[in-house]
């Protein structure tokens, strides 16, 4: 199945790329790694601002705490320095919010796994 990257942001080696589609993170965790890719992660404010630029809309990032809540890690397992959180977040809302958008603001919010959102890949 074809799957075409549209916009782009590179900081240093990583690029940003997003498909343009919304999908349950269980689907973007396996479309990027289609691509020996992984779920955006920004590590950084510049990285950050990177994935805004690509994402037109409310993106996945590469972050759970489905293992202990409120312990955010990356898709390798390891915890993160840079977090970004909106204000009040990650509340866990309605005890469900085990995965992470970046809000158009720039901002990160904890969202339910299930839901769809766009999908952001890094290279
Ligand atoms: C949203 O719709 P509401 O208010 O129950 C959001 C939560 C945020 C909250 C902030 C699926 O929840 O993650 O913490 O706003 N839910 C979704 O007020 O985006
Ligand atoms: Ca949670
Ligand atoms: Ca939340």
């Amino acid at each position: 199945k074809w799957v075409f990257f549209s916009t782009s942001e590179q900081v240093g080696n990583k690029y940003f790329m997003s498909t343009g589609k919304k999908l349950s993170f269980y689907r973007a965790k396996a479309v990027c790694s289609q691509f020996q890719a992984s779920v955006a992660t920004p590590r950084n404010a510049e990285e950050n601002k990177a994935v805004q630029k690509v994402a037109r809309d409310i993106a996945y990032l590469g972050l759970t705490d489905e293992r202990t809540e409120n312990r955010f890690l990356d898709l390798t397992g390891r915890s993160v320095q840079y977090t970004n959180w909106n204000g009040g977040e990650p509340n866990n809302a309605d005890n469900g919010e085990d995965c992470v958008v970046l809000l158009t603001n720039g901002k990160w919010n904890d969202v339910p796994c299930s839901d769809s959102f766009l999908v952001v890949c890094e290279f």
